[in-house]
């Protein structure tokens, strides 16, 4: 792929059938100090080799340091084919590890679905989605030399099946926790833990690292931060366990989240029970993940949110680093928030780079003492669960996302009954001539009687896992919603001119209008739908509303569908004017004796602008090393010429912008007409900028540029130096 260049979905598609993935497993960064442009960086990984980099490294040669944990954005527009592309945008501003989860809760699935039964609650996983997806990672890491790893979710009863399916397909990690499948989905706790036993088995055979779903307490519980004790216990119970079905430690991923965030006292928080994770699960990698729980509709809150739990992870430690999953808590999952949220990872873990070479813990007083207390009730917490009889009969009591702080109970936690849930009655016992002629299978398995030890599979020349060939691929099944309609339906945006806005996916005409009324939320909010309305919005929504003031004025955010589409052979696109590297331009003006006048023609007395082309506070060319003397404001036309003649200066800036009567054009030929008179034009760079200005224009009244709105001096500096080139070296 080339980076001008598009994905192509339809080509993708194409022989998926005999698609095979390149490899099995999760690979990390490489990790380690980096020297990039003037800076040594202690916690980075090499750089891409294409990318996007941060806005402000406009001004740092463009560099784009990555941060050393592996960085995840979770992508769920519900339509997988657009999801492709917004995941090459998302490595391209540094993702390498992409999660998609299934709108509709996969966990509720009976079974591994084939199709696309896209409609009410969302895209169940398939085979087709999975296999697609992972192709163009593939393609996707190719351009920019990077692995990415592609996971999703093993969770329900069907979590053995989907393990077996994501091993086939090359997916790279996965959530798995049976506790997830217990307290949240109601599943019957003996079916999934055995159902782990058998998922856990296979992932660790696919090398599949393991999310767990801890997390999810202080996400469901009523006061989050309460249940940070049992949050250690949850941690415990599934790496645990996953470490005796095989999963190798550096594979068993803690998914873990500051359970508070603002307005409560964030760090005072969060940090001490960061510390007490870490240092008891130290054999393991942790995977940070933001809060979601106190996320609203405003982006902003979230972002410091996100940033203060980046700081968390940069004070103590993240494998993986997570980002604003943008449908949880605000509903808007679009391409946007999930770039956004990238940059914000990146620019926080660069910015505090090591940050604890400088910084110490104290080791006594408040931070040590909270750590050791939330420790010390996790320890009572597990011993308790031991007296009762083990995990089965405390999530019997409702010990789990109970919103005290254990040992005190507040008697909402989430009990089930060891015989219900879904599934209950559903596990029996292994007969004991029981033989499966599988890979990778947890437990008792007879081959024996065959004479084998090992590799059960062997018996039929190979499963699944050896040998690809005997998948049994199913493309399509609803032959009214499939993804071939879909493209069909909005290929003219793929294959003509035809362009439309998008939020997520391609066609969707969907565009947000941020509002401000001088008035109060109930009024603005009606006031903004009617706007929507009267901009010809169709489907207008508030989607934020923030109150500045109680009568004085509320902020409103809308989204709705524009019916209109732009067809781009008729758009007329400004000519860019490149411009040299800063190095280039510096070596330049030092080897040459480069001078300027510069001042404010005519009658113009507006010299803002002007200045800031011209001083180094703003990057203006004295930044280059370019001389320059100010003529001052209103200076007659003809003082320019006299003045570069008398100083020896090469080249004329003169702005204009005051533009009544095309004075500004005037006062340009003047200039050049002066110049001539003087018998110096040959000699002399004239250049002209204003608000008004249109480079074509200025240069048909005369000059050799014209420079309007958005000039930097750079840019100003840049064309001197190319014109002196043409005029004096060639
Ligand atoms: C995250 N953005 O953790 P359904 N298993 C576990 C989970 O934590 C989850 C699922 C399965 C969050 C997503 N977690 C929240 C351990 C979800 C998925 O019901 O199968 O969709 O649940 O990154």
């Amino acid at each position: 792929m080339k980076p001008n260049e598009k994905l192509d979905i339809r080509n993708l598609l194409k022989d998926l059938e005999n698609y095979r993935p390149r490899r099995r497993g999760w690979i990390w960064r490489d990790k380690g100090p980096l020297d990039l442009g003037p800076f040594h960086y202690i916690q980075a990984s090499p750089s891409l080799k294409n990318y996007i980099p941060l806005p402000s490294a406009r001004n740092l040669n463009g560099i784009d340091p990555q941060p050393d944990s592996t960085i995840t954005t979770e992508i769920a527009s519900g339509r997988f084919e657009d999801d492709i592309r917004r995941m090459r945008m998302a490595a391209y501003h540094g993702a390498d590890h992409i999660m998609v989860i299934r709108t509709a809760g996969q966990s509720h699935m009976d079974g591994l679905l084939e199709g696309t039964p896209q409609g009410i609650g969302g895209v169940p996983i398939t085979r087709k989605q999975v296999r697609a997806q992972r192709k163009a990672l593939d393609l996707i890491e190719d351009e920019v030399g990077r692995p990415i790893n592609y996971h999703s979710y093993v969770s329900g009863v069907a979590g053995p099946e989907i393990a077996v399916m994501f091993t086939e397909e090359g997916v790279n990690g996965a959530h798995q926790d049976p506790q997830y499948n217990v307290l949240y989905r109601n599943i019957n706790m003996i079916r999934s833990f055995v159902d782990a036993a058998e998922s856990k088995k296979i992932m660790a055979y696919g090398g599949i690292a393991q999310i767990d779903g801890a997390h999810n307490a202080n996400a469901t519980a009523r006061d989050a931060w309460k249940v940070m004790p049992e949050l250690l216990v949850q941690h415990a119970i599934n790496s645990r366990m996953s470490e005796k079905a095989g999963i190798a430690p550096d594979l068993i991923c803690l998914s873990t989240v500051p359970p508070a965030a603002p307005p409560s006292p964030d760090l005072k928080l969060n940090l001490p029970y960061a510390i007490a994770l870490r240092e008891f699960f130290s054999n393991y990698k942790m995977r940070a993940q933001m809060n979601t729980k106190y996320m609203d509709s405003s982006t902003r809150e979230a972002t410091v949110t996100h940033v203060l739990n980046l700081l968390i992870s940069r004070l103590t430690s993240a494998d993986i680093q997570s980002t604003i999953t943008p449908d949880e808590g605000r509903n808007v999952p679009w391409h946007v928030y999930n770039i956004e949220a990238l940059d914000t990872a990146k620019q926080a873990m660069m910015g505090m780079d090591d940050l604890l070479g400088m910084l110490e813990f104290k080791k006594d007083g408040y931070l040590m003492e909270t750590k050791r207390e939330i420790q010390e009730r996790a320890i009572l917490m597990m011993e308790e669960i031991v007296e009762m009889g083990g995990y089965f009969k405390a999530v019997e009591a409702g010990m789990f996302v109970d919103s005290g702080k254990y040992p005190e109970r507040s008697g909402d936690g989430i009990a089930r009954k060891i015989a219900g849930g879904i599934g209950s009655d559903t596990v029996i016992q292994r007969h004991q001539k029981y033989m499966a002629p599988v890979t990778a299978h947890y437990g008792y398995n007879n081959i024996s009687q065959y004479g084998i030890f090992e590799n059960p599979a062997s018996l039929i020349n190979g499963s699944t896992f050896e040998n690809p060939d005997l998948i049994q691929y199913i493309d399509e099944l609803d032959e009214e919603d499939n993804v071939n309609l879909r493209l069909d339906e909005n290929e003219k945006y793929r294959s003509t001119s035809m362009l439309k806005p998008e939020v997520q996916w391609l066609g969707d005409g969907i565009v947000t209008v941020d509002l401000f009324f001088p008035t109060d939320a109930l009024t603005a909010e009606a006031a903004a739908l009617v706007a929507g309305q009267q901009m010809n919005l169709s489907g207008v929504e508030v989607i934020h509303r923030e109150v500045l003031h109680p009568s004085e004025g509320t902020r409103i955010q809308i989204k709705g569908a524009v019916n209109f589409d732009i067809d781009m052979t008729t758009l007329v696109l400004p000519k860019k004017e490149e411009t040299l590297p800063d190095e280039e331009i510096l070596e330049y003006i030092k080897k040459h004796d480069i001078k300027v006048v510069a001042g404010t023609g005519g009658s113009d007395e507006h010299s803002v602008g002007m200045r800031e082309i011209l001083d180094i506070k703003h990057g203006g060319i004295e930044k280059f090393g370019i001389e320059y003397v100010y003529l001052g404001t209103s200076v007659p036309i003809e003082k320019f010429i006299d003045a570069a003649i008398e100083t020896n200066a090469v080249c004329v800036m003169i702005s204009l912008i005051i533009s009544h009567d095309d004075i500004h054009y005037k006062n340009m030929q003047k200039l050049n007409d002066y110049a001539i008179e003087k018998g110096v034009r040959d000699k002399l760079i004239l250049l002209a900028g204003g608000t008004q200005v249109t480079p074509e224009l200025a240069k048909k009244y005369g000059m050799d540029q014209g420079f309007s709105r958005g000039t930097h001096g750079k840019d100003v500096a840049s064309f001197i130096v190319k014109k002196h080139r043409e005029i004096y070296e060639s």
